[in-house]
C-alpha cells in the first residue's frame, strides 16, 4: 500500500497513459490550477466546458499554461454538465471532472437513463487519505453520493471500492464496517449490516477482501485501541477501506480529517463508465490534483 498520494504520479507516468479530462463548467480556479498542472505533466488533454470569457480570465490572472487544450463555450451549467458526461458516454473524453456547479446537479446527468455513464452498477464515493497519523492510505466509503445505503448497497459499494484498491495493488484489502460499538446491537442497524457483512465475506459471499465489524472507529484505525478491548481480528489497527454507515457519518469524518488532521485526499466517483473526479469546494487544488491522478488509474 502506498504511503503518500504523490505515489500515484509515479504510477501513472510509468505506465504513460494520457487521458482526455472533460472539466464541466470549467470556471472554477482551483479546479483549473488542477487541470493544468495534470495538462503540464503531460498526463491529461483538457475539455474545459464552461464560460470561455470567464475560464479565460481567471486562466491569465494566474498565469496557467493551457496552449493547445480546448475549450467549450456554455454558460448555463447544467448544459455544461450534460455536454461533458455526453462526451464521456460516447467516448470522444474518458474522465469527467466536476467544476463550478453543485454535486447533485453532477451527479443527476452522471444517472440520466439516456445518455448517462451507469452501467448497471451503483455508483458510489470512494476517497483515498494520506493521514500523518496512520501509517498507510486509508481509503473511506461512501461519503457524498449514497446517502442512506441498505445492506445490497454496501454490499455494491464494498465490491467497487475493493475492484479499485486491487488496481492501486492492494490485493486482500482490510475492510473495517463502522457503527457506534464494536458489538451486535439490535437497535443499531449499522451494527446488524456489519455483522451480516462480515459473515457473507467469510462465506465467500463478498471476495477479493477481509470484512470485519461492527468495529468502533477508534478499534477500527489502531492496534492500541483494539488490544484494549480485546478485539482479536487482522483488520482491526490495520484497516485500509473504512465503510461509512451513511452519507451524514461520512461526510463529517472527510471534512474531519482534512481541517483537524490536516490530512490529503483524493476522490472518485467509481461504478460509472468512468472514474468521475468529484471533489468539494473545501477540497485544495493539491487534492483536486491527486483525485485527477486517481481517476487516471482507474
Ligand atoms: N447508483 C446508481 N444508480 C442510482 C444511484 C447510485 N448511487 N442513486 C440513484 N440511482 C438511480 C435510481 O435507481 C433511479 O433509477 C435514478 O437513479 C434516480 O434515483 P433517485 O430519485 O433516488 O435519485 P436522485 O436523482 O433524486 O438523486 C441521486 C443523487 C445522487 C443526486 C442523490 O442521491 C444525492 O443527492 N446524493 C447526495 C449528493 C450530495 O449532496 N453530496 C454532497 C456531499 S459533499
Amino acid at each position: 500500500m502506498f504511503k503518500k498520494l504523490s505515489e500515484l504520479e509515479l504510477l501513472i507516468k510509468k505506465n504513460k497513459v494520457v487521458k482526455v479530462l472533460a472539466l464541466a463548467v470549467s470556471q472554477d480556479a482551483d479546479s483549473l490550477s488542477a487541470v493544468c498542472k495534470a495538462y503540464n505533466a503531460g498526463i491529461i488533454k483538457p475539455v474545459l466546458i464552461g464560460d470561455v470569457e470567464l475560464t479565460k480570465s481567471i486562466i491569465k490572472k494566474a498565469g496557467y499554461n493551457f496552449e493547445g487544450a480546448t475549450f467549450i463555450d456554455e454558460s448555463d451549467p447544467e448544459l455544461c454538465v450534460e455536454r461533458a458526461v455526453k462526451m464521456v458516454s460516447r467516448g470522444e473524453a474518458d474522465v469527467l471532472m466536476k467544476g463550478k456547479v453543485a454535486t447533485p446537479v453532477l451527479l443527476k446527468a452522471v444517472l440520466n437513463k439516456e445518455w448517462g455513464l451507469r452501467e448497471g452498477k451503483l455508483l458510489s464515493h470512494f476517497a483515498l487519505f494520506e493521514v500523518e497519523t496512520y501509517h498507510k492510505l486509508i481509503a473511506v466509503t461512501d461519503v457524498a453520493m449514497n446517502i442512506g445505503p441498505n445492506l445490497n448497497d454496501k454490499i455494491a459499494i464494498i465490491n467497487n471500492s475493493v475492484g479499485y484498491l486491487n488496481k492501486l495493488g492492494i490485493h486482500k484489502p482490510k475492510v473495517a464496517v463502522l457503527g457506534a460499538i464494536e458489538m451486535v446491537n439490535e437497535s443499531m442497524q449499522a451494527t446488524l449490516d456489519a455483522a451480516l457483512l462480515s459473515k457473507m465475506n467469510q462465506r465467500d459471499q463478498i471476495k477479493n477482501c477481509i470484512i470485519d465489524g461492527p468495529l468502533a472507529f477508534d478499534n477500527a484505525i489502531s492496534f492500541e485501541s483494539a488490544r484494549h478491548k480485546n478485539i482479536k481480528s487482522s483488520v482491526a489497527g490495520d484497516t485500509d477501506l473504512l465503510l461509512m454507515p451513511d452519507i451524514e457519518v461520512g461526510n463529517v469524518l472527510y471534512k474531519t480529517l482534512i481541517f483537524f488532521a490536516k490530512a490529503k485526499v483524493a476522490s472518485v466517483i467509481l461504478g460509472a463508465k468512468s472514474p468521475i473526479v468529484l471533489t468539494s469546494r473545501s477540497d485544495s487544488e493539491e487534492s483536486k490534483y491527486h483525485s485527477i491522478l486517481l481517476a487516471i488509474l482507474g
